[in-house]
């Protein structure tokens, strides 16, 4: 009997392709580079293949749906973000999807409240002054910043990460915890939040943390409306997804003391442009979108989007499918 063809679009912790290879259900194809794939080339080597692992920088749109071809029974991606599956799509054409859910939320909310942290005590200035010897001396209204200690924090989107972040803040001696979205939460309970209208957590709140889903719905939320009804001393951080912010209307916020400060873990374009405005604002801090990077985090990805497609290659339950 034939094996089944898969491929998958990046070199992944090896967690993941042994549970592939050592399977011995399916012929591997990979693409073997720390870089994304070409558009090109990954049209051309879905060629006939059963199942895609993914990431989430690869388009899986309805060209290249079309390009795999009628064997094609599972995309699996290495994210619980699914904003690049056309999932309508997938849908039609009766293709299971699997994704990474919970195994990256304690990583991701631990990014979240390093770079709220980060954002606030103004860290990466004060390791840039010790560098180019701005510290001359101790200065008592120097690199001051914002605590958490005694504030109102607000959560966009109180999903399982967000609820995550929430759990992990709380111990600061926040005061109040507002969130926000589509309906009530019952896990809110857990951590003594609030559920609020947008409108209120964005005017009450000291730091706002984005945590929700890209959706038509939530994509630019974060807009010159929403930005000019946040507090000036007010910190602004978006763990999610760069398209939820629009950024030309968060630089003009920044740069004219609308808002305090604001910690991205995401942005639009990825990577952003070196020569990017934002990056050129000090009270602007900007990573490279390492929410789940922990090694461990990373590795049982690997290993779960490589079971995912295994699953789906066999008709069996997937650990985590995405239900379309
Ligand atoms: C990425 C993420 O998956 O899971 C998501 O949705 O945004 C990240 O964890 C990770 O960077 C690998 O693509």
């Amino acid at each position: 009997q034939q094996l089944m063809k898969v491929f998958v679009t990046r070199r992944i912790p090896h967690e993941g392709m042994r549970v592939l290879t050592e399977s011995g259900l399916c012929k591997v194809s990979l693409w073997d580079s720390d870089e994304p794939i070409p558009r090109a080339d990954l049209l051309q080597r879905v060629s006939g293949v059963h199942g895609i692992l993914c990431l989430l920088s690869d388009r899986i749109d309805t060209e290249v749906i079309n390009a795999a071809g009628p064997n094609l029974k599972v995309i699996s991606t290495l994210s619980v973000g699914f904003d690049h599956l056309a999932t309508d799509e997938i849908k039609k054409r009766g293709i299971r999807v699997g994704y990474t859910p919970d195994v990256l939320t304690d990583a991701t909310a631990e990014l979240t409240v390093a770079l709220l942290l980060a954002t606030a005590r103004r860290i990466p200035e004060g390791v840039e002054e010790v560098k180019n010897g701005g510290w001359s001396s101790w200065k008592p209204l120097w690199l001051c910043g914002y605590g958490l200690s005694g504030s109102t924090v607000g959560v966009i989107g109180l999903g399982r990460i967000g609820l995550a972040i929430a759990r992990r803040l709380k111990p600061f001696g926040v005061k109040r915890l507002l969130y926000s979205g589509r309906t009530p939460k019952s896990q809110a309970v857990e951590v003594g939040a609030e559920f609020v209208s947008l409108d209120q957590l964005v005017s009450e709140s000291d730091f706002i943390v984005v945590s929700c889903a890209l959706t038509p719905e939530t994509q630019g939320l974060c807009n010159k409306a929403f930005f000019s009804k946040m507090k000036k001393t007010a910190i602004f951080v978006n763990t999610s997804r760069g398209a939820v912010v629009n950024q030309e209307d968060l630089y003009e916020a920044l740069s004219s003391g609308q808002i305090a400060a604001a910690g991205l873990d995401v942005t639009t374009p990825e990577p952003l442009p070196t020569d990017h405005p934002l990056l050129k604002l000090k009270n602007c801090v900007i990573l490279p979108h390492i929410g789940s990077a922990t090694y461990s985090t990373r590795g049982i990805m690997a290993e779960l989007s490589a079971n995912n497609l295994l699953a789906g290659l066999t008709g069996t339950a997937m650990p985590s499918e995405l239900t379309l």
